[in-house]
């Protein structure tokens, strides 16, 4: 395996919430070692705790620079491929993590501003996903749990080192989590790798976001 490569950090969480698996790690890991444009995808599950999380996103960041940093993690209910716009710098857990900790109204970074806007090519991600089939939206909330928790540290990361972008998905639930669970929504594994692969292609492609409207009213 080539080292030269530019590097892709592609991370996903440990199961939470009484879940068994957690396919945002499933997904990851099925890309962990591929060539997607150019890059190479090193993928890394990160628990889902709000200290240890931030712990081992550092460490990864600082040891393999990655150009490109995505995160994505499981929310459960959404319907589509979820691509995040913003992350705010507040922890304010419904459940504890998986560490036991249940922070309310913390900062994820003290002193640091109140909201970062993902600095990857949303609107191109979602155009280019909706063009090959594959349901998205973007959010405007990545929730106040983990997952918001990690988004923000990324950008708060990714925004001192030049030429480094982040963002973060969201993905619903696995089909056997949703067969669980009258109603849900659900996207197959492999539909939701086949997403990632499409989002990070046209991430790599897209310096500057297209501007096309996909704005909600709720
Ligand atoms: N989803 C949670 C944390 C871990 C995960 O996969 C969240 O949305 O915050």
């Amino acid at each position: 395996m080539s080292t030269s490569l530019p590097r892709i950090l592609l991370t996903g969480f440990d199961p939470f919430g009484g879940e068994s698996i957690n396919p945002s790690w499933e997904a990851v890991h099925a890309l962990h070692g591929k060539r997607i444009g150019g890059h190479r995808i090193s993928a890394l599950q990160l628990p889902t705790e709000f200290a240890g999380s931030l712990h081992m996103l550092k460490e990864a960041m600082r040891e393999l620079t990655p150009v490109i940093v995505l995160g994505v993690g499981q929310a459960g209910g959404r319907q589509q491929l979820s691509i995040e716009r913003v992350a705010i710098n507040v922890q304010d857990a419904r459940i504890p993590d998986n560490a036991g900790a249940q922070p309310v109204d913390e900062p994820v970074i003290a002193g640091a501003p109140a909201a970062y806007f993902s600095t990857l090519p949303i609107k191109a991600m979602l155009a280019a996903l909706q063009a090959h089939g594959v349901p998205a939206e973007i959010s405007n909330s990545a929730g106040t749990y983990v997952c918001n928790h990690i988004a923000y540290a990324m950008l708060h990361l990714a925004g001192k080192r030049r030429g480094m972008r982040a963002g973060f998905i969201h993905i619903p639930y696995s089909p056997a989590q949703a067969a669980r669970r009258r109603g849900a929504a659900s996207m197959a594994l492999a539909e939701v790798v086949r997403g990632l692969e499409i989002a990070l292609r046209t991430a790599i492609a897209t310096p500057l976001d297209r501007k096309l409207g996909a704005g909600t009213l709720d």
